[in-house]
């Protein structure tokens, strides 16, 4: 069975990232998300409205997603492809080509973007 990893904060969920998951799962037959934890959040400048903890709840409660693992720093990656057999590693094309290194190791594919929605928007519309 072909096993999918993709990474991400997952804050304030929504279409545009369930449009990311479904994909990233349809390309194998198990996804695992590596979820970015509070700390790495930081790293990331990026401050999540949820906790790790409930992103995590609510990532697990997804039909798309099998495991979510925490997300701890940028060098992971090549030890979670190792350590759990990924055959596809998947992002938004926002990242496109910052990944290319795990080719070693796994087919590496970035996905069109969902354009109108993202979590700043939520929070610049939400404001006005
Ligand atoms: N995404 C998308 N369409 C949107 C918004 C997000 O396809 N409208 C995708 C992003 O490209 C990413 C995933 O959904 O693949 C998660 O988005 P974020 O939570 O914003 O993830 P990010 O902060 O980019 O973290 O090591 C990788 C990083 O952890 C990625």
């Amino acid at each position: 069975m072909r096993k999918v990893i993709t990474y991400g904060t997952f804050d304030l969920l929504h279409w545009g990232h369930i449009n990311l998951l479904k994909r990233a799962r349809e390309l194998g037959g198990k996804l695992i998300v590596g979820l970015s934890t509070d700390e790495f959040n930081d790293k990331k400048n990026k401050h999540a409205y949820h906790s790790y903890e409930n992103r995590k709840f609510i990532l697990e409660s997804i039909r798309y997603v099998d495991l979510v693992i925490p997300e701890n720093s940028w060098e992971q990656k090549i030890d979670d492809v190792i350590k759990y057999e990924i055959d596809v590693f998947v992002m938004g094309d926002d990242w496109q080509g910052q990944f290319d290194f795990l080719k070693d190791y796994c087919e590496v594919i970035y996905l069109p973007r969902t354009e109108g929605i993202s979590t700043t928007k939520i929070k610049k519309d939400l404001y006005k």
